[in-house]
C-alpha cells in the first residue's frame, strides 16, 4: 500500500515556530561522548563540543541535537550525574550563543530538567518517556516539544535478535501509543514529533522496510524525524566505513524527505542542508515549499 505524505503542524519552541508543516528541518548532531559510533570522542571536552554546535548551527543547522549518552548498539547506560555534567554546560553555552533552538537527547528526566533550565527547547528521547516516568511530564511542565522514538529493546541488547510480525504496523501502533501516554502526560499534540528508530532494534530489512513505508508514519499527524546519519545500513549496503557514508546519507534523506520526513537528524549539516533544499525544490517544481 502506498500513501502520499500528509503535512503535519508546525512546533512552537518558546516564542518561534519552527515550519515544519512546510519544510524539512535539518537538526544537527553534537555528541558529547565519548563512545558514539560515528564521532565518539571527538566532542567529549566541552569546548569542543560547543565550537561543534556554533560551526552546525552556521552551516544552517535548524536544530542542534546535543547528548551525553551514547545509544549505539551494546553502549550501556550512563550515570545521570555523569550525562549532566557533559550535557548542561554545552546547553547553556550553545543556548546563549546561538538562537538555533537546542534540544537535549536523553533518556532521563533529570538530564530534560536541567538541560531545559539551562535553555535547550526540545526533549529528544529514543525511550518515547518509557525509560523514565517523569521525563514527559517535564516536557509538559515547559511546554518543550518531545521527539518519541520507537525502539525495540534497550541500546545494550537491541541488535542481539530484532524481530517483527509486520515492523511498520508495529511501529505505528507503538507511537501512536506513546503519543498518547505523552498527551495524558500534558504534551500538547501540536507539540509531538514521532521518529522510526532508523537502527534501533532494526534489522536491516526493517529499516527499509520503515523507509519504505515512512508516508505511512506522516498519518499520525504529527511531523515525522528520521536519523538515518552515517548508520550501519548504509555502510553496508555500500560495503563503507563509518567516515564514507555522506552519500549515502544523502541517498537515505532525499528518499526520506521525498516521503514527509520533516526533521532529518544528520552528522553532516552543510551538505545535507542542501540536499533537503534541492529535494524540497524537486518536489515543489522549484517553488517554495508549503
Ligand atoms: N539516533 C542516534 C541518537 N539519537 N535520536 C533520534 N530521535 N533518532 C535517531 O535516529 C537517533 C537519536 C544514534 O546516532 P548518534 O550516536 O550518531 O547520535
Amino acid at each position: 500500500m502506498s500513501l502520499a505524505p500528509i503535512a503535519p503542524h508546525d512546533l512552537r519552541v518558546g516564542g518561534r515556530v519552527l515550519p515544519t508543516s512546510s519544510r524539512c528541518l535539518v537538526m544537527g548532531v553534537v555528541n558529547v561522548t565519548p563512545d558514539s559510533f560515528a564521532d565518539g570522542g571527538r566532542y567529549l571536552d566541552r569546548r569542543a563540543a560547543v565550537a561543534h554546535g556554533l560551526a552546525l548551527a552556521a552551516e544552517g543547522a535548524d536544530l542542534l541535537d546535543v547528548g551525553g549518552e551514547s545509544t549505539r548498539p551494546g553502549a550501556t547506560d550512563v550515570e545521570e550525574a555523569v550525562e549532566l555534567d557533559r550535557v548542561v554546560p554545552v546547553v547553556e553555552a550553545l543556548a546563549a550563543a546561538t538562537d538555533v533552538p537546542v534540544s537535549v537527547d536523553t533518556r532521563k528526566a533529570a538530564v530534560a530538567r536541567a538541560a531545559l533550565a539551562a535553555g535547550a527547547a526540545i526533549v529528544n528521547d529514543v525511550s518515547a518517556g518509557r525509560d523514565d516516568p517523569d521525563l514527559l511530564g517535564v516536557a509538559a511542565a515547559a511546554g518543550a516539544p518531545v521527539v518519541l522514538m520507537h525502539m525495540q529493546g534497550t541500546p545494550a541488547t537491541m541488535q542481539d535478535d530484532p524481530s517483527y510480525r509486520d515492523v511498520l504496523a508495529e511501529v505505528e501502533a507503538f507511537l501512536q501509543e506513546r503519543c498518547a501516554a505523552a498527551e495524558a502526560a500534558g504534551v500538547a499534540p501540536d507539540a509531538l514529533v514521532v521518529d522510526p528508530g532508523i537502527g534501533f532494534g532494526k534489522r536491516d530489512e526493517h529499516n527499509y522496510a520503515l523507509l519504505g513505508g515512512l508516508a505511512r508514519l506522516t498519518r499520525l499527524g504529527h511531523p515525522v524525524l528520521v536519523g538515518p546519519s552515517r548508520k550501519g545500513f548504509i555502510g553496508r549496503a555500500l560495503d563503507l566505513p563509518v567516515e564514507e557514508r555522506l552519500e549515502g546519507t544523502a541517498a537515505t534523506v532525499v528518499w526520506a524527505v521525498e516521503r514527509g520526513a520533516r526533521i532529518v537528524r544528520v552528522h553532516d549539516v552543510a551538505p545535507m542542508v542542501r540536499t533537503v533544499r534541492m529535494t524540497e525544490a524537486l518536489l515543489t517544481g522549484g517553488g517554495v515549499p508549503g
